[in-house]
């Protein structure tokens, strides 16, 4: 009997050591020794995979299309409603540089520089908002990834003493993330908190899905990277930033990013220590805000470093990959971590994450 109870015990033990393993494994995926961790802001860990419990599948019981919306949900969006989404501008497309042979970030695949050609396309000129997010919810029923996971990823320093007395996870190789049972769209920093007051700010925790369903009811889709790039660019060529090479032109600040030291002290000298109301910082030479900075941004495209020399045509990236390309950086962005606040940076997540800090904005083919 003892020897049975023993075993039992050792073959416990031995699963629960493999299940660290496999953890270990994924979170080592960019280890400091391959990469300059000054350069690691560690977003690329926020897969579910590694911080969730999947032994939790009833979560996700509500997985097919036909789930998403509830049966009441209204089919004709913009009916009777005033729209509210957000207004395009028009960019003429053409042909543009994209990326740099000058790479903050090697090994994002920030290069090599390539001249692309896109036709011209509408893009939302700010991200969008949780009040219009709200709007597409209520008229569709629309739940979010996070929602029906239990959880998503949030900033331990914007979590109240009470949601953060109830973690159990962090991501190793970026420990001030953490997945908070109950953080999604409506609740940024876990159930305690609201979006009551800033229904203007970008909506958070949203996956490349989430993201997709909301700009297919706009009758819009998300833009290509491409796409996002020439918009950042704003008509400058090979610049760093959408405003040029300065980061702040005359002292002042182009975007919602972080002061002080990351991750222990954002001294919010730019007057924001989480997110920025859309527009709170100067438009780029095409009149778009927030391409840096305030949130990360989804695009369409799957993720890849390498990326050809020659000349490409709507180029819509690679055919099938793991993680999707998001663009810009965020309010979090320090030049000693994350220094990915510049039109040519990029970085990825797997579609299914969410987190305090990623949203997005959509385009068009057409003036609706
Ligand atoms: C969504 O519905 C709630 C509850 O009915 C309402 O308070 C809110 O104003 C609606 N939001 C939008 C943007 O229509
Ligand atoms: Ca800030
Ligand atoms: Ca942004």
């Amino acid at each position: 009997m003892a020897s049975l109870l023993n075993s039992s015990v050792v073959l416990f033990l031995l699963i629960l050591a493999a299940h660290c393993d496999i953890g270990d494994i994924v979170l080592e995926q960019r280890p400091q020794s391959l990469e300059s961790q000054d350069t690691d802001c560690g977003c690329q860990g926020l897969k579910r995979e590694i911080a969730v419990d999947v032994s939790d599948e009833n979560k996700l019981e509500h997985q097919d299309d036909t789930n998403i919306y509830s049966k009441t949900a209204n089919e004709s969006p913009h009916a009777t409603e005033p729209d509210v989404r957000t207004k395009l501008v028009l960019l003429q497309g053409g042909w543009f540089m994209m990326g740099t042979d000058d790479p903050g970030i090697p090994q994002d695949g920030e290069g090599p520089q390539r001249r692309v050609k896109l036709d011209p396309f509408y893009i939302e000129e700010h991200e969008v908002t949780n009040q219009q997010f709200q709007r597409f919810a209520n008229q569709t029923g629309y739940i979010t990834e996070a929602e029906r996971f239990g959880d998503s990823f949030v900033f331990e320093g914007l979590l109240s003493e009470e949601v953060k007395s109830t973690l159990s996870h962090a991501v190793a190789a970026a420990p001030w993330w953490s997945p908070v049972k109950g953080a999604d769209w409506k609740h940024p920093e876990g159930p305690d908190s609201t979006i009551e007051h800033r229904m203007n700010h970008p909506v958070l925790h949203v996956s490349w899905a989430d993201a997709q369903a909301y700009c297919h009811w706009a009758k819009r889709r998300l833009p290509t990277e491409a796409e996002w790039e020439l918009a950042c660019r704003g008509g400058l060529q090979d610049r760093l930033y959408p405003w040029g090479n300065k980061l702040m032109p005359k002292g002042q600040h182009y975007a919602n990013l972080w002061q002080g030291d990351f991750p222990n002290h954002n001294t919010a000298e730019d007057g924001y220590a989480n997110t920025s109301p859309v527009k709170s910082f100067p438009a780029n030479g095409f009149g778009l805000y927030d391409m840096v900075g305030n949130a990360w941004e989804w695009t369409a495209d799957w993720w890849s470093v390498h990326h050809t020399i020659e000349d490409r045509y709507n180029p819509k990236g690679p055919e099938s990959g793991t993680d999707r390309v998001k663009k810009g950086g965020s309010y979090m962005c320090h030049k000693s971590y994350c220094y990915r606040y510049r039109c040519a940076a990029r970085s990825q997540n797997t579609p299914d994450s969410s987190a305090s800090n990623l949203g997005f904005r959509c385009v068009s083919d057409a003036d609706p």
